[in-house]
């Protein structure tokens, strides 16, 4: 493949390491990941980062929560994220961490210029502050007293501190805005900012007093003061780069793209593109400021419990089928709703029934006819000519829609030729043609062209599902990897060589059948979370090689209870029907003990009960929580203590 040359750059946010990833952030650096690994195949020098935003009130106020120091924290969460993208076969050129020195004297610099410059000075101010987005705001900002960004409640708050002079740059960022039409994406949030931007721009503090929140850079003019978290974040994009000459140098500057999530468009819209001004940096070429997921109809965010948590998913879906999902159920730029359901049904009809079938079949057909082995082609019909215009238009189509970052399109695009190749091999009819010598000739050239077909497929999937894509390619018996064949290689029909061995191998994507369907949508009904991975249960004896955090195990709430009654339940070979006093309450909860102890031995014994477990219904009886115990060789044992310990103390 030709390198054209061109350097391309692309950013996501970085996240917050107050929590651990979700499918929110995941579907960010996803899509940022697709641009990336479809530049490289048009022969571009990519650099794709992505990172952690370490500082600030958020993370240090979680690190407090777990009694952690703060550095301690952002060193641990950071790696979920790091993990997670390795599992997203996410390919970043970089991962930037807030808390790294590199980061750290870049920060410090350009503060320091800016300071010398008069760009920064301090002043006393009172204002509204929303702890949880840390920002501050004026009173006309505030909606019915609110915070105009989340909504939540602010509070009023005076203090000295150091203000960037962001407000004299309105005037040039209005015109900036309408004169780059693509400056920011989609067109109606560039309206948002133009509308935020059509009141006062106020100054922005950029410092926050150490005594209120020690946890950020420390000002270098002002030792009693850190850097406000975004003000440090936001420099992580030319950080990565180095100092303001290698930026200049690297050739990568200005960013292609920023992409971001709508939550923050307006940091990165009017904060970052002032600071990169008073700089002498350009803007980025581009803000992009996709929608917001919910979850079964619900906000999903780190605060809240119906996390679709990712690691779950890819063991239920695999990787592939969810970056798929992500990227064709709704358009970028606008909300969507992540359901269960909706990924099983793209999952089967998409990818098993289109996508999945064409490759089988092909495979089989080309394995049966000839012996495993592409044929060359060899007479024409009338039948071919409309499936080589579609593969070129839709190649055509797909370079195009890539300016607007319109990836459910593509993939529509894509799945257009999928289904124009499966029509072609409905009309050809190969199993007919098999029939006759003639026949048989025309077979070559059909099986051709449908190896052809998956192979340029192979390549236009390869940025969204890189497994699957590459996987096809080998199948297909093509020794070039995908990355090497390039965008060049579908600009012309007939790249696949005649001659190539059909490597063949299981079904890429297999149905989820109706029983395992109803299986996982049951355990993602209530909560919206995702039901517990098939391969945990298996392992029940085995310690689990996935971790959980301290906060998920913080979750289960464990008490100390005494059990003040014990009865078998009627026509229950296993169960027992406690009464379990935790202090605060008395709980009536069913074990599955009464083949190991008699009601009798259980009265009066201290157990770890379980006090958050959803209630549920056994036998028509309902339980209240789950008492601890374990098993070896079949025999159940009590969990308990070897002192006496108060009724309801919690149990860590
Ligand atoms: O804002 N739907 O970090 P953050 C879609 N550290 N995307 C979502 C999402 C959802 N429900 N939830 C999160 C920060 N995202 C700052 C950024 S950049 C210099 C500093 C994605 O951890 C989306 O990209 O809160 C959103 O903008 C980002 O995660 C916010 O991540």
């Amino acid at each position: 493949m030709q390198k054209n040359g061109k350097k391309f750059f692309i950013t996501t946010p970085i996240y917050y390491v107050n929590d651990v990833p979700h499918i929110g952030h995941a579907y960010t650096t996803i899509a940022a990941d697709v641009v990336s690994r479809y530049k490289k195949l048009e022969g571009y020098e990519v650099f794709f980062l992505t990172g952690t935003d370490e500082h600030g009130q958020k993370v240090h106020q979680a690190a407090k929560d777990l009694g952690l120091d703060a550095q301690v924290h952002v060193d641990k969460l950071n790696t979920r994220f790091k993990e997670l993208w390795v599992r997203f076969n996410i390919c970043n050129d970089d991962f930037i961490r807030t808390t790294e020195e590199r980061h750290k004297v870049i920060v410090l610099d350009i503060l320091k210029r800016l300071f010398d410059k008069g760009e920064i000075y301090k002043a006393s101010y009172e204002g509204w502050y929303c702890t949880p987005d840390e920002r501050f705001w004026t009173e006309k900002d505030l909606v019915n007293g609110n915070c105009p960004e989340c909504g939540r409640k602010v509070e009023k708050i005076t203090e000295t501190n150091y203000f960037f002079k962001m407000g004299q740059y309105q005037d040039w960022l209005i015109e900036h805005i309408k004169n780059n039409e693509n400056f920011i994406q989609p067109a109606s949030r560039k309206n948002e900012v133009l509308g935020f931007l059509s009141k006062p721009l106020e100054d922005l503090c950029i410092s926050r007093p150490k005594d209120r929140m020690p946890w950020g850079i420390p000002l270098p003019f002002d030792d009693d003061y850190v850097t406000y978290v975004w003000f440090d974040a936001l420099i992580n994009y030319i950080s990565t780069l180095g100092t303001l000459d290698k930026i200049k140098a690297s050739g990568f500057w200005p960013a292609d793209h920023h992409l971001v999530g709508k939550d923050i468009l307006t940091t990165h819209a009017v904060y970052w593109s002032t600071m990169l001004k008073s700089m002498g940096l350009p803007l980025a070429k581009n803000l992009f400021a996709h929608g917001w997921w919910t979850v079964n109809g619900q906000k999903m965010s780190k605060s809240l419990f119906n996390v679709v948590e990712p690691n779950h998913l890819i063991d239920q879906f695999g990787v592939d089928t969810i970056r798929y999902f992500l990227m064709r159920e709704v358009p970028f730029g606008l909300d969507g709703d992540f359901s269960h359901k909706a990924l099983i049904g793209r999952r089967n009809s998409d990818l098993a029934n289109n996508l999945g079938n064409l490759l089988n079949r092909t495979t089989n057909m080309i394995q049966k006819y000839f012996e495993g082995t592409i044929p060359a082609p060899a007479t024409s019909g009338e039948e071919d000519e409309p499936l080589l215009s579609k593969a070129q238009e839709t190649v055509t189509r797909v370079r195009t829609l890539y300016n607007d970052l319109a990836y459910n399109k593509i993939l529509t695009e894509i799945w257009e030729l999928v289904d124009a190749t499966n029509q072609y091999i409905v009309k050809t009819g190969p199993w007919n043609l098999a029939k006759s010598d003639e026949g048989k000739e025309r077979l070559k050239t059909v099986m051709h062209h449908c190896a052809e077909s998956l192979r340029t497929l192979a390549i236009l999937l390869y940025p969204f599902m890189p497994e699957s894509a590459a996987a096809m390619n080998q199948q297909l018996g093509i020794d070039t990897p995908i990355e090497e064949q390039g965008m060049e290689s579908v600009e012309k029909w007939g790249g696949v060589k005649p001659g190539s061995k059909i490597q063949a191998s299981s079904q890429l994507f297999p149905r989820i059948e109706d029983k395992e369907a109803d299986k996982i949508l049951q355990g993602t009904q209530v909560s919206g979370e995702p039901a517990k991975p098939q391969a945990a249960e298996k392992k029940q004896d085995e310690v689990s090689s996935e971790q959980v955090t301290i906060e998920d195990f913080m979750k289960i709430d464990l008490r100390t209870g005494k059990i003040l009654e014990a009865e078998k339940v009627k026509k229950s070979k296993k169960l027992i029907k406690l009464k379990v006093d935790i202090g605060s309450e008395t709980r009536q909860v069913l074990a599955g003990i009464a083949e190991a102890y008699e009601p009798d031995q259980l009265i009066g014994r201290t157990i770890i009960l379980v006090a958050n477990l959803k209630p549920a219904k056994l036998m028509g009886i309902e339980s209240q929580g789950m008492i601890l115990a374990g098993s070896a060789d079949g025999k159940i044992i009590l969990g308990g203590f070897d002192q006496e310990l108060p009724l309801g103390v919690r149990v860590r």
